[in-house]
């Protein structure tokens, strides 16, 4: 899945989750490729990234977000601990100082052959 958000600045982000739906309680391998305004990759800079339920307050969730190389191009691991809207807060510091920050709301999806397995398990219990 692909998500797209410019900030006010005019800095692009494109946020790729590496699987079909953003599953619940499953790491999700994420890329961020972010570009400046003259659409040049944004090299360097430190990602804060924070995971949000805007429904509701959550224990804090902040995975990491480290650079490949020098590209732009940024890499993390999500996990989503319930499902609903959540919201992925990225907020840039660039190397002059300068910040920035979008935040791209994605649904956690709770996924259906976990609750079928829960419910097998369940079945199993009571035979
Ligand atoms: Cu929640």
């Amino acid at each position: 899945m692909r998500y797209q958000e410019t900030s006010e600045a005019g800095v692009s982000y494109e946020l790729i989750i590496e699987s079909e739906t953003a599953a619940v309680m499953k790491p999700l391998p994420v890329k961020i490729n972010i570009l400046r305004p003259d659409g040049t990759p944004a090299t360097g800079a430190k990602i804060d990234c924070y995971l949000t339920m805007p429904a509701m307050a959550m224990p804090t969730n902040k995975p990491p977000i480290k650079e490949i190389g020098k590209t732009g191009q940024y890499k993390g691991i999500f996990l989503l601990t319930m499902g609903g809207l959540w919201n992925v807060e990225l907020t840039s510091t660039f190397l002059s100082g300068e910040q920035n920050t979008v935040v791209i709301p994605i649904a956690g999806v709770v996924s259906d052959e976990k609750e079928d397995s829960v419910d097998t398990k369940l079945e199993n219990l009571f035979h």
